[in-house]
């Protein structure tokens, strides 16, 4: 299974990150096996931005890794993304966190994603489908909760529980 993280703080970001999860379902040799609840999230990084919208959504695929993060950069153009600066504002940021228990260094892509376990707005989300879920190494993701809990963050209202699974 395939980790995505999905974030937005640009152009409706609730929006974004909903049309994100219908477009990740509908991704070539991919099926989209469920998705957390959106949160609202206090930028990392510069503070001079908008509150992030951020999910997670699960995955099944038979793309291999840089096909699927070539379709990810795709849907992130499709939805108007500029880079600007580093963690700065973005219509659609969509990262690759976890696939199976797999470690990828490559210029392009690392797995697990490297911030992910400095991000309440990763781990809520992902710990709230996955609790159990543990990080190449053997460590359980849950225990790096503690560290980041304090990173201001609040549930959205519920979407329709796996509303674009198929
Ligand atoms: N890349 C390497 N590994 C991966 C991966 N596992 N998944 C490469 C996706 N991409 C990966 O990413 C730059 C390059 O990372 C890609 O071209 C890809 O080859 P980017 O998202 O285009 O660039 P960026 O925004 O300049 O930097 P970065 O470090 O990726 O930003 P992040 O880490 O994505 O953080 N605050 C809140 N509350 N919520 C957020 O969602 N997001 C960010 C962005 C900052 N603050 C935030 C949030
Ligand atoms: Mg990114």
């Amino acid at each position: 299974m395939v980790v995505i993280g999905l974030g937005s703080n640009l152009n409706d970001p609730a929006r974004q990150v909903t049309a994100a999860l219908g477009a990740l379902a509908a991704l070539p040799r991919t099926r989209l096996i469920g998705h957390s609840d959106l949160y609202s999230t206090a930028p990392v990084g510069p503070q001079d931005q908008p509150d992030y919208v951020n999910a997670v959504a699960l995955l099944d695929t038979t793309l291999d890794p840089l096909a699927l993060l070539d379709a990810l950069q795709g849907l992130e153009q499709a939805a108007g993304r500029q880079r600007r600066r580093r963690w700065g504002e973005r219509t659609l940021d969509l990262d690759i966190l976890l696939w199976d228990q797999a470690s990828v260094r490559l210029p392009r892509l690392r797995i697990p994603h490297p911030e992910m376990t400095r991000r309440a707005f990763v781990l809520r989300p992902l710990l709230d489908r996955l609790p159990d879920c543990r990080l190449p190494d053997g460590t359980p993701l849950a225990d790096h909760w503690p560290a980041v809990a304090e990173q201001p963050l609040h549930r959205l209202h519920r979407l329709e529980e796996d509303r674009f699974a198929d």
